[in-house]
């Protein structure tokens, strides 16, 4: 019961529009379209932490895919490669974007062909087992 008040307190928190409410806000979450046939996909939004405590991200799921990760693109002498990041901490009163070229969901092995206008809900638990339901457009271009 606890748990389930939480999660609505949460789901309450996410959808208010009110910047300067407390609370974890996640906004503008998109996926970019990719060619038919490409084995992965790549997913953007910002995690705004308004509250006094760390809010950490350990794990990132979707129907849609067989497997979904936190990633980081990162230029190393001049060459792109991506880091995996098993969970990712969102400090108190902190932003984190996910946008191209640094962080992004990495949503791998697509179960079905997706194109812009399409959506893709994907769950997301944090370390304290709530979890946050999103529903993510694909689109060419950032919203
Ligand atoms: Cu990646």
């Amino acid at each position: 019961m606890r748990l389930a008040l939480s999660a609505l307190l949460l789901a309450v928190m996410l959808t208010a529009c009110d910047k300067q409410a407390e609370g974890f806000f996640i906004e503008n979450a998109w996926i970019r379209e990719a060619p038919p046939n490409a084995r992965a996909l790549a997913g953007y939004m910002l995690l705004d932490n308004n509250t006094a405590a760390d809010i950490t991200l350990v794990s990132a799921e979707s129907d849609d895919f067989g497997v979904v990760q936190f990633h980081r693109s990162i230029e190393q002498d001049g060459v792109y490669r991506m880091q995996h990041y098993p969970k990712l901490t969102v400090a108190a009163g902190e932003q984190l974007e996910f946008k191209p070229g640094d962080f992004h969901l990495m949503l791998m092995s697509p179960k079905r062909a997706l194109k812009s206008g399409d959506s893709v809900e994907v769950q997301l638990t944090l370390s304290d087992q709530q979890q946050i339901k999103l529903t993510l457009p694909v689109q060419k271009k950032a919203p």
